[in-house]
């Protein structure tokens, strides 16, 4: 089976230090020994030596100990040197296992850091969302077929263990394995059917301190049993539920609980039988509570068979307003995760209000390293400083310091289950991830939601560095960091989302969803465009706490870059920079794609830098960014110059 080794290659490295040759095991666990056997690779591959496993102290070597006491926090580690040897400490035995991937950063990028290391998880939890189906598809999957599944069968092999290996490397502490769009086939994975099978990833992803989840469908009762309603209220719902659990326990005792999208897009939940979130997700928890389970309850709630004509309904509203109420009515063991803008994962959106509403509720962050409405992974668009900014927004809703970060830590509200999880971008591609590039969102996010201190540039470094060497450091970062920028240059304007080819997201179709269902709305007309979501439009502004409020309501005070979102703005009407709405759009269109063309000029440079393979197939899909960003911006200008009949003050070719 032919994969890319991704940021764990260990290829030759020049390696002198003696004391890297010893490895004396201190403490032991199944944890720990994945840390042994994943230094001892890393070692082997190199240096070509095998290193020597001792179970006593020994001068010059790497110790791997265990102290539960060790003042660094839940899950944490200290590196330190002790004279002539190295002492990797964790405080616990997913500890050990980070410390070691620690340590092995440092050996590979020679970023000698001071030493003693302190280091802990920030995030209590830290959760790949997997959109796989058990035939083999992935939704918003752009690198290949999944490697969990083919033809309804579950696929078990040495793709999987280095993809875990992956995981853990970054932090990731648990792992949902399906789609949560629920499908019949995959109502089946908490039953006899597929429980053993599920049992050996689990059992694989405990040896990486990682727990196993499974997306459930709400309506499983009715598919699996001969319920005519899953009502939550229903008591004997409620006891089918908890037979499952008892038994999925019974099979796996380390299972981690339930994901749930209900009352979604189609998907079954408690609104059919007037019962709220709050009496579906506790119903669920308390099935999971006896062994330690938890529900994870999904916050994307919204009216998706809308009226385009009808302008006071207002999608972003929806996920608030369908929460808010609900909020201290939770159970202890249920988590509610909250994408991380109001409509869905846009190039551009404000933060989610609910951050700032919810107090007492856990709650976790969802990002989408998938690149569904970003490129799809054809096009470079690197998330992280993307998500930097979500994380350190304030919602002020205790005052400032409440930022997103603080809330999902657990210092806002002290809720100890919270942290983030993201859509992952994998399939069975050779490189994993359709464009070797993107490999920078899915390492990013780990190590973000590990430690959310870390600035966008240094893990963009870090990754370069561990997958491509030191050669080809400097452009790659900066296409990287560059690249969202980019991104939006060309596509949906200052906030406004949209305008992608619908159902598919990737190109442009500026009216694609304009009259449709979704709630999706652009409402340009000859004058101007934009959504009006101040009190005088759709009242959305005011579920945000002060100064939000205000900001987002006052046209002047709005962040330019999400005015459209907000307002509804005249084509001449003047932006900060002075330049006309109108002018903007045409401006950062054909700026958008001058920046395509640079970055190819840029990775044309690196030929010989990088390995030949990876060069190639980034190579490609960079043509295909600049054809992409050449039919946005040609699309883009000419749509809103046939609007608004003004032309382009610098004269460049806008199609009539
Ligand atoms: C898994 C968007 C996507 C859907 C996805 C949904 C969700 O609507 O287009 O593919 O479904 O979000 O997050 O549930």
């Amino acid at each position: 089976m032919e994969f890319s080794k991704c940021w764990l290659d260990y290829s030759p490295a020049e390696i002198k230090e003696k004391a890297l040759f010893t490895l004396a095991v201190l403490c032991e666990g199944s944890i720990v020994e994945s840390a042994v056997k994943e230094y001892d690779m890393a070692i082997q591959g190199m240096t070509a030596v095998k290193p020597e496993i001792v179970k006593e102290r020994k001068p010059e070597s790497v110790v791997l100990l265990l102290d539960e006491f060790l003042p660094v926090g839940k899950d944490g580690y200290e590196i330190r040197r002790e004279e002539s040897s190295y002492c990797i400490t964790g405080q616990s035995e997913s500890g050990v296992l980070y410390g070691v991937f620690h340590f092995l950063r440092v050996i590979r990028t020679g970023h000698l850091e001071e030493f003693p290391i302190q280091n802990a998880p920030e995030m209590p939890l830290r959760i790949m969302n997997h959109w796989d189906n058990m035939d083999g598809s992935i939704e918003r999957g752009y690198s290949g077929e999944s490697f969990f599944y083919k033809d309804y069968e579950i696929l078990y092999n040495e793709r999987t263990e280095q993809y875990v290996r992956m995981m853990a490397s970054i932090g990731i502490n648990a792992i949902v394995i399906n789609n949560v769009n629920v499908h019949e086939k995959e109502t089946y994975l908490i039953t006899d059917t597929y429980l053993e099978q599920v049992k050996q990833y689990s059992d694989l992803f405990n040896r990486y301190g990682i727990k196993l989840f499974t997306s459930v469908n709400f309506a499983a009762p009715m598919e699996l049993a001969d319920f005519d309603n899953c009502d939550p209220l229903n008591e004997r719902v409620a006891a089918w539920w908890k037979e499952t659990a008892k038994h999925i326990y019974e099979v796996i005792p380390d299972f981690g609980g339930f994901l749930v999208k209900a009352d979604s897009e189609g998907r079954p939940g408690p609104f059919t039988y007037d019962r709220t979130h709050a009496d579906g997700a506790n119903m669920l928890a308390r099935a999971l509570k006896p062994y330690g389970g938890i529900v994870i309850w999904r916050c994307f709630v919204y009216n998706c068979g809308q009226d385009w004509r009808d302008k006071k309904t207002d999608r972003a509203r929806a996920a608030y307003d369908n929460f808010i109420g609900l909020d201290g009515q939770f159970d202890e063991n249920v988590i509610l995760q909250i994408k991380n803008g109001p409509m869905d994962f846009q190039v551009r959106e404000p933060v989610s209000p609910l951050f700032g509403g919810l107090k007492k509720t856990n709650m976790i962050l969802e990002v989408e390293i998938a690149q569904e409405y970003t490129g799809q992974q054809i096009d470079l668009c690197y998330l992280l400083p993307m998500w930097r900014e979500i994380l350190d927004f304030d919602t002020f809703v205790r005052g400032e310091g409440s930022t997103v970060l603080n809330i999902v830590k657990g210092q806002t509200h002290g809720q100890k289950l919270c942290g983030m999880a993201a859509v992952i971008n994998t399939g069975d591609d050779y490189n994993w991830t359709g464009n070797d590039l993107a490999a920078a969102n899915t390492y990013g996010y780990g190590r973000l939601a590990m430690n959310p201190s870390l600035d966008s540039e240094s893990i963009a470094k870090e990754w370069t560095e561990l997958t491509f060497g030191k050669a080809p450091e400097k452009e790659i970062v900066a296409m990287l960091m560059n690249s969202w920028n980019t991104y939006e240059k060309y596509t949906s304007p200052l906030g406004i989302g949209w305008m992608v080819t619908p159902h598919y997201h990737y190109g442009p179709d500026v009216d694609g969803y304009e009259y449709d269902r979704w709630g999706t709305y652009h409402r340009a007309d000859r004058n101007g465009l934009g959504v009006d979501r101040t009190p005088a439009g759709t009242g959305y502004t005011a579920q945000y706490n002060e100064p939000w409020a205000s900001v987002y309501a006052e046209k002047e005070k709005c962040p330019e870059e999400l005015l459209l979102f907000f307002h509804y703005v005249g084509y001449e009407e003047k932006l900060k920079s002075g330049k006309t709405l109108i002018q903007h759009i045409y401006d950062t269109h054909f700026e958008g794609v001058e920046e395509v063309e640079k970055m190819i000029t840029v990775w044309k440079g690196l030929q010989g830098k990088i390995p030949s393979d990876a060069f190639d197939r980034v190579s490609e899909r960079l043509e295909r960014q600049l054809a992409n960003s050449v039919e946005w911006r040609d699309r883009i200008n000419t749509y809103f110059y046939r609007k608004s009949g003004v032309l382009d003050d610098k004269g460049r070719k806008i199609y009539e």
